[in-house]
């Protein structure tokens, strides 16, 4: 599959590089310090001086017939191997690769990599920081913005030792791994996500299989125990070491979690109120990191310490303000429905939920009832897919709809009232209004502190 490519032959190689975004761009400046040849191909033309394009032999507007006079091709993560020039290349036998792969035949570090549908990024810091607090050499990339290609080249311009790579990993970059193999794997969970991009579930959780392809028996799997699709997967998977990171007792002292914390052999030994992220999902993620520490042997005592001051994420279930006892959570990016049911889970009632943007496949929104039931009074509704979302829940819920989501939000405010929880969790890409979850999640942010400035 890889013609007999390694890293000690890469010098001199022709590589052709689709995408032009962040992977692309570091591929390829990892490609040039390997002394490689790299050509970039992007089908849009963003502006070769601003990108940093022009300093690779590269083309614009469309994927040419010359992608294909190179030994090797890695591609961007955001594109499905299903276009034209990828095809051809396969027919080739040209060898693709995802970008994770291409860096990481250039470390010899341990990796650590997170996958699961939902949890990735605030597990994958949570890991990261962890690891600094107990004075590990840490560096953190993957999905969560910085290619591991960019690592990489850190790695080898610094000469440090001892670095430990703890990689957030998408499904899209685990398409195309042939050797790509983590020291500890880590899956917080598996639910329908990016049905845009998959033919179908099988195929989504196939991808994010990938990522214990390639482990021997010295390597683990950190897994989610709760969840039936994982446990499915893994039942027949034997060779590298495997633990569930909830409900089950290692060979360490055995954690569970409550409403009000986390608890060591019955002994509360994180209160749920030394913590600033909350909600029984984040317990998890909380247990994911743990395990991976125990692994590492860090003492416990430093862990507990250290996930106290551990401050959560932006966008993520994100209080921005209590403003006189109505409480707004941005939770931008809750883009699929598990994880808009997870923050539901981490309230008990008086929640003004907004749901909406752009559709990521075709979604059973009926399926958040029986959640919202008991805790939700009033639904708002915005972009694209807030009518479809409308339509599916307006005969059940309170509910209105606001193509526009500043809109939507101006409405929320003029009806909200002490005692709600205003609930940004809408389950829907951004793209319809915004360049991409941040942006949406600071818009909430500034209309609702602006209204709540002129208020006071
Ligand atoms: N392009 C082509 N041909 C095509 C389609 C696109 O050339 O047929 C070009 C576009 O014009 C653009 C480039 O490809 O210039 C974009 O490539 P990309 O979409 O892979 O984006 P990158 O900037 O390289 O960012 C990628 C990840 N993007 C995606 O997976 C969509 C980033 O994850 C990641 O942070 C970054 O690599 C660094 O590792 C983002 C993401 O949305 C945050 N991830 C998804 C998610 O979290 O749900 C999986
Ligand atoms: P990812 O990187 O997988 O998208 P994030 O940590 O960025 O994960 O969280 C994405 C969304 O999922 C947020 O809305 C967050 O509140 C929610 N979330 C975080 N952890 C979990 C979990 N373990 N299970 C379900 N939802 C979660």
């Amino acid at each position: 599959m890889l013609n007999g490519i390694t890293n000690d032959t890469i010098s001199g190689m022709n590589i052709s590089i689709i995408g032009a975004g962040k992977s692309g761009l570091s591929a390829a400046n990892l490609a040039s310090i390997l002394g490689a040849h790299p050509f970039i191909s992007d089908a849009a033309s963003p502006d070769p001086q601003k990108s940093g394009i022009d300093k690779y032999n590269h083309e614009l507007g469309g994927h040419s017939k010359k992608v294909l006079d190179s030994d090797l091709i890695v591609i961007s993560p955001g594109i499905p191997d299903t276009i034209p020039i990828i095809r051809s290349a396969v027919n080739k036998g040209i060898p693709v690769v995802s970008e994770i792969e291409f860096a990481s035949w250039h470390t010899n570090s341990p990796i650590i990599a997170v996958t699961g549908s939902n949890g990735k990024t605030t597990t994958t810091f949570l890991i990261h920081h962890l690891l600094k607090d107990s004075s590990y050499n840490s560096h953190i990339g993957g999905n969560m913005g910085v290619p591991f290609s960019e690592l990489v080249v850190e790695e080898l311009n610094s000469h440090e030792l001892n670095t430990i790579h703890v990689l957030e990993v998408s499904s899209f970059q685990l398409e195309h791994i042939y050797r790509f193999s983590p020291f500890i794997a880590v899956i917080t969970n598996i639910s329908p996500d990016h049905l845009d991009r998959y033919d179908g579930m099988e195929a989504y959780i196939s991808a994010k299989m990938n990522i214990i392809q390639n482990l021997g028996p010295d390597d683990h799997i950190l897994y989610n125990g709760n969840d039936n699709i994982i446990n499915d997967h893994l039942i027949h998977i034997n060779g590298p070491q495997k633990k569930s990171f909830v409900s089950e007792s290692n060979e360490k002292t055995h954690l569970v979690y409550s409403d009000s914390g986390i608890f060591e052999n019955d002994k509360c030994i994180i209160p749920m109120e030394n913590l600033s992220i909350r909600g029984p999902h984040n317990f998890e993620n909380i247990l994911a990191a743990v395990s991976v520490a125990d692994i590492l042997d860090i003492p416990r005592e430093d862990i507990y310490n250290s996930i106290k001051s551990f401050v959560g994420i932006p966008h993520r279930l994100e209080l921005i303000i209590d403003a006189d006892g109505i409480c707004f959570y941005n939770d931008s990016k809750a883009t699929n429905l598990a994880s808009c049911s997870a923050a539901l889970n981490s309230f008990e009632e008086n929640v003004i939920l907004i749901l909406g943007g752009i559709s990521k496949g075709k979604t059973d929104y009926t399926i958040l009832f029986s959640q919202m039931e008991t805790r939700v009074t009033h639904v708002f509704c915005y972009g694209e897919e807030g009518e479809n979302i409308f339509e599916q829940i307006n005969n059940h819920f309170p509910s209105t709809y606001h193509r526009n989501f500043s809109v939507a939000i101006d409405t929320v405010l003029s009806t909200c009232t002490i005692g709600d929880t205003v609930l940004l969790s809408p389950a829907c890409a951004s793209f319809d209004q915004f360049r991409n979850f941040e942006a949406r999640g600071e818009k909430f942010k500034q209309i609702v502190l602006e209204h709540m400035g002129s208020i006071a």
